[in-house]
């Protein structure tokens, strides 16, 4: 056989409605990565840096307003233009936690009027694949226990509502690697849950090639 090939890193997403913890647990899982030898990065999506990202920042703040399938186009832009570099990581062997990827769009952009999931989802297909999809249950009462939702763009109870059973409908897709969580426990006890999916993740990802979603 040939040069044994290093082992890439995996990719791990964090979904889940507004209030389920998701930024808390994607840098606890980071943290907890690094500290057990595994190198390990995070990403945001949106990722509000680049000039893409900061029209979208923009749109989400309210300061601007998009045709609706424009701005689905730029999040989903914002994603493969930082494809290259999620690439380099991975075959570098790095894990990278990501906060929010393609489900997110598609559940965002498709409770819009006039929008399909189908249509949402042909803009992100060939993306790379996550290994793992991690999704943060919390219902809506247990998400208003958690205080009051913030100033931007799309934080209503109702628009919630709404995009969690698009996510449900997303998570039929078997293709994709789904993990339901109960976000409703505590920080620690979620913490570990998503610990004990992302190390078998990570195992079985060193020894297949990344996959690409949706195709
Ligand atoms: P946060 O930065 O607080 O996560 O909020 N969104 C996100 C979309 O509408 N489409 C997408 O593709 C992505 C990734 C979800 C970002 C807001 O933007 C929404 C909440």
């Amino acid at each position: 056989g040939g040069a044994m090939a290093a082992k890439r890193g995996a990719l791990i997403v964090l979904e889940g409605v507004d209030k389920a913890g998701k930024t808390t647990q994607c840098n606890k899982l980071v943290q907890a990565l690094q500290q057990s030898g595994r190198p390990a990065e995070m990403m945001r999506f949106p990722d509000r840096t680049t000039t893409i990202g900061q029209l979208i920042s923009s749109y989400l703040e309210k300061r601007t307003e998009l045709e609706d399938h424009a701005v689905h186009l730029l999040f989903s832009a914002n994603r493969w233009e930082l494809v290259p570099s999620m690439k380099r990581k991975l075959e570098q062997g790095i894990t990278l936690v990501v906060d929010r990827y393609a489900f997110s769009g598609v559940a965002f952009t498709s409770v819009k009027p006039g929008f399909c999931l189908d249509w949402c989802m042909k803009p992100d297909v060939g993306l790379p694949k996550p290994d793992l999809v991690m999704f943060l249950q919390l219902s809506s009462a247990e998400a208003a226990r958690r205080g009051h939702f913030g100033e931007e763009r799309y934080e209503t109870s109702d628009f919630q509502k709404a995009v969690q059973q698009k996510f449900e409908q997303l998570m039929k897709d078997e293709s994709v690697n789904w993990q339901v969580i109960d976000a409703s426990q505590d920080v620690e006890s979620v913490h570990l849950d998503i610990v004990g999916h992302s190390h078998g993740a990570i195992r079985l990802a060193q020894d297949v090639p990344l996959g690409e979603l949706w195709k």
